[in-house]
């Protein structure tokens, strides 16, 4: 999974990029800065009990790619916008750093006004979209004749084109199967899924409060935008210390999990992914899939053969697992099963598949 860490100048989408990926990049005012890439796995506790548990050689948590991607205006011309706005287009996911903390330019204090901000990026990603509706629209239309396909691939364009105008983002339009194919793939910036992640500082997360914190709520809520909040300065600071530190500083700003955890399951949730595990004593693994993903196309992301060979899916779950402590036990208690290929993979199944090629 890739995420683009997006939004406006000055948010603070490099530190966040630097708690979540433990890299340090450059944080500041710095209007040639590049995109920076880096990753981190995926916590995961029950992954950490699997691998206690059988002590395998290798464990392999799912990973997570973070494109810090600097905050230009999108409707600023050039090459650099351009290259900016693909990297947009490549995340499988947008996290907007909102600045709720009080910021500073040549020493004068910048009050922070996160619903705006949360809005005006939304519109510049509406912008971009809008032009790259109009310039496929007008291409198609100076073809001299357009065939029956092409008036039908017209009408979704010209659909999409109709909600950015009233100022509804992308992923309000809801289009059939057909009418997807008509896209040939293109990707669009309002339709991709969003997370609002507001920067606080110490005091706004203690008293759980910030300016135009309501309005930020009803915007959200309206676009099915889920909303958390980091306070990115000293999180990363605190990552940046000893484990055992750590613990009390975070218990300080009222924090129970790492600023990674909790971005993470939010993403998670709103992607609709889940996860299942295979254990051995050579390696234990999270593998990550969309809930709905059958037995079969779960094999198919281990491997091909185990998909194209696929016989039975041997499971049972991890929390039977936890709760009774060992696969022996699981096995007494009538717990371990056999799934057919149709079966629909839970979050926390423990499988192996069986295949033959
Ligand atoms: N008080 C406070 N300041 C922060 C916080 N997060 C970032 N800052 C400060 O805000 C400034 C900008 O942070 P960056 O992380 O560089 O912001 P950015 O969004 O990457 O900026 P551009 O790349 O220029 O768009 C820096 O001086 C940070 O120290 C925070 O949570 N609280
Ligand atoms: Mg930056």
């Amino acid at each position: 999974m890739q995420i683009g860490l997006v939004g406006l100048p000055q948010s603070g989408k490099t530190t966040f990029f630097n708690l979540l990926t433990g890299l340090d990049q450059p944080t500041g005012f710095n209007p040639a800065a590049e995109v920076h890439t880096g990753s981190a796995v995926v916590p995961d506790k029950r992954l950490d009990f699997l691998a206690s548990l059988y002590k395998p050689r290798k464990v392999v948590y799912a990973r997570i790619t973070f494109n810090d991607i600097p905050g230009v205006r999108m409707n600023e011309s050039g090459a650099r916008a351009a290259q900016l706005l693909d990297e947009v287009r490549s995340a499988d996911l947008l996290v907007q750093v909102v600045r709720a903390f009080n910021g500073s330019a040549g020493g004068a204090s910048i009050p922070p006004t996160p619903y705006r901000d949360l809005v005006e990026y939304g519109t510049e990603l509406m912008l971009a979209d809008m032009d790259a509706l109009e310039k496929r629209i007008e291409r198609i239309k100076s073809r001299p004749k357009v065939k029956k396909e092409t008036q039908e691939q017209l009408a979704v364009l010209e659909r999409m084109l109709q909600a950015l105008e009233q100022e509804q983002p992308l992923s309000t339009v809801k289009l059939s199967s057909e009418e997807q194919e008509h896209l040939a793939g293109q990707a669009f910036l309002s339709e991709k899924p969003l997370i609002a992640a507001i920067n606080l500082d110490e005091k706004q997360l203690s008293a759980k409060d910030y300016p135009q914190r309501e309005q930020v709520a009803a915007y959200a809520a309206q676009y099915g935008i889920p909303v958390i909040e980091i306070c990115a300065q000293v999180e990363m600071e605190i990552s940046r210390l000893s484990p055992e530190e750590r613990g009390d500083f975070m218990a300080d700003l009222g924090l129970s999990e790492s600023g990674l955890d909790r971005l993470a399951r939010t993403a998670y949730e709103h992607l609709g992914l889940i996860s299942f595990f295979t254990v051995g004593d050579d390696e234990v693994r999270a593998w990550t899939i969309r809930r709905g993903t059958t037995a079969r196309q779960a094999a198919g992301k281990i491997h091909s053969d185990m998909e194209r060979g696929f016989i039975r899916a041997e499971v049972f779950h991890f929390d039977q697992l936890h709760r009774l402590g060992s696969v022996a036990k699981v096995r007494e208690a009538g717990l371990f099963r056999l799934e057919g290929k149709d079966y629909i993979v839970k979050d926390g199944d423990i499988i192996n598949i069986r295949f033959n090629i």
